[in-house]
């Protein structure tokens, strides 16, 4: 596999550029208008303009990749996250032309979409589930009541082609059942072209804990700990760590052995990562991402696994080059998102960074694409790096976390460095282990 194009934007797209650059392969980079001057786009090998600055016109525009692909001889492409990691039309593109996906099947990519489908395949591989409808709901309504009192309220009524958040609905009591699951019906239809709807059991206050898989769709396949995501404000995470406050090295191998077995019996290849809310001691599978993740650097800090490394040599159709044996846990890492953001409003803060100034010492990770003199554009994402620290315990991440982020500077935009900071001075979450809801009412929003 010697020229893979990387077909992202941003600190990921340098992610992937140093990965295959250790590996020796050759880099294509794919660029909107409005990125000449991303720091991957300098730095590969080659690099092609592939549209206009909107994401529909470029990153998101599968025949101008394809045939960026096709002029430079690239042998691969690399999807990064968002734009069209798992979109399984684009899998199937890439290689019905004749290149490799640098991720699972397109069929996977489907299975997984569809989170009725996603959450049957791991029932049936042995991986434990939230209490559910088990399968779409009708529009029997007497069974939608028989099946929510069996559950028990309160229960979530949520699309099938849903996600990360959208399409869904909390119902507390059978007088506002009914009407529920029409309302989420008719969103999901509108905005995902499939009104399926499913039914779980609430849980009123989970953690956000997911498991880090690697396989190589020859049989192989492992695990990499977990990392806990529950620092979210919108479902915008903004601060990941692992491995998780309070989960015993006995319940990381059930729940991850879980996680590996299900992985060779539904033939995954790949990076990925099973999601799981975390509640009284027990994990319930909620879904799976097949791509690789922005939290990805906290899992290989401590494993010592190079996960994009490991994608590319799975790519070129190698076995894993590890065991299960072989993975040890070691240490603490803490990742923050550096958002260029008000603070406070959360409202994106474009513009040109004037002064730039990174941290660095022992056990400090800057994973970013900035350099002073940069634009941050209007039209992404606005996260424009991660702040990653490693400790052998809890306690020295966190240290190296806080002067960390007292080093770094980024002047011209606002960002919510400030924020972070009041993250990392925050006596609960010195203490670990908070839920999904906690940021949201520290900052009083809900
Ligand atoms: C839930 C839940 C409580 N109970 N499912 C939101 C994102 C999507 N991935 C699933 N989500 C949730 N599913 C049951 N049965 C609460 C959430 C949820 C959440 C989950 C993970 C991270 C942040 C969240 C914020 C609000 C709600």
């Amino acid at each position: 596999m010697d020229k893979v194009l990387i077909a992202n934007r941003g600190e990921i797209a340098l992610r992937i550029l140093r990965a295959c650059k250790e590996l020796g392969i050759k880099t294509v980079a794919v660029h909107s208008t409005a990125d000449r001057n991303l720091k991957h786009v300098l730095l590969a090998d080659e690099s092609i303009c592939i549209g206009n600055a909107s994401a529909t016109e470029s990153y998101l525009n599968i025949p101008r990749i394809i045939a960026a692909a096709e002029v430079t001889n690239s042998i691969a492409i690399h999807p990064g996250y968002g734009f069209l990691a798992e979109n399984a039309d684009f899998a199937d593109a890439v290689e019905k032309s004749g290149f490799i996906f640098i991720g699972p099947k397109a069929d996977t990519i489907n299975l997984m979409g569809d989170k009725v489908s996603a959450i049957n395949a791991m029932k049936k591989a042995g991986v434990p589930c939230v209490p559910g409808s088990d399968g779409p709901l009708t529009d029997d309504e007497e069974r939608n009541k028989a099946i929510a009192k069996r559950i028990g309220y309160p229960i979530i009524v949520k699309a099938a082609g849903g996600g990360g958040g959208r399409g869904m609905r909390v119902v507390r009591s059978e007088a506002e059942l009914i009407k529920s699951i029409e309302t989420t019906q008719a969103e999901a239809g509108a905005a995902f072209g499939n009104s399926v709807v499913y039914m779980e059991k609430f849980l009123e206050n989970p953690r956000h804990v997911e498991i880090q898989v690697l396989a190589d769709g020859q049989g192989n396949a492992i695990h990499l700990g977990e990392r806990d995501c529950s620092m979210q404000r919108r479902h915008q995470k903004v601060v990941e760590e692992a491995p998780a406050p309070g989960i015993s090295e006995q319940m990381r191998n059930k729940i991850g052995d879980r996680c590996r077995k299900a992985c060779i019996e539904i033939g995954y290849r790949g990076a990925g990562t099973f999601e799981f809310l975390y509640e009284n001691g027990e994990f319930y599978f909620i879904e799976m991402n097949t791509r690789i993740q922005v939290e990805h650097p906290v899992s290989e800090m401590i494993t010592g696994v190079d996960l994009v490394k490991e994608q590319l040599r799975i790519a070129a159709g190698q076995p894993l080059s590890i065991d299960q044996s072989q993975i040890q846990i070691r240490g603490h890492a803490i990742e923050c998102r550096i958002n260029a953001e008000d603070p406070d409003s959360f409202i994106p803060s474009p513009g040109k960074i004037e002064m730039f100034h990174p941290p660095g010492g022992l056990g400090v990770r800057w994973d970013s694409h900035i350099y002073a003199g940069y634009s941050v554009p209007p039209y992404y994402d606005s996260m424009i790096g991660k702040l990653i620290t490693y400790g052998e315990s809890r306690d020295e991440a966190i240290a190296r976390m806080r002067h960390a982020l007292d080093e770094l500077v980024v002047d011209g935009i606002k960002t919510n460095i400030p924020l972070q900071q009041r993250i990392m001075a925050d006596e609960n979450f010195y203490a670990g282990g908070t839920n999904i809801h906690y940021l949201e009412k520290k900052l009083g929003l809900s």
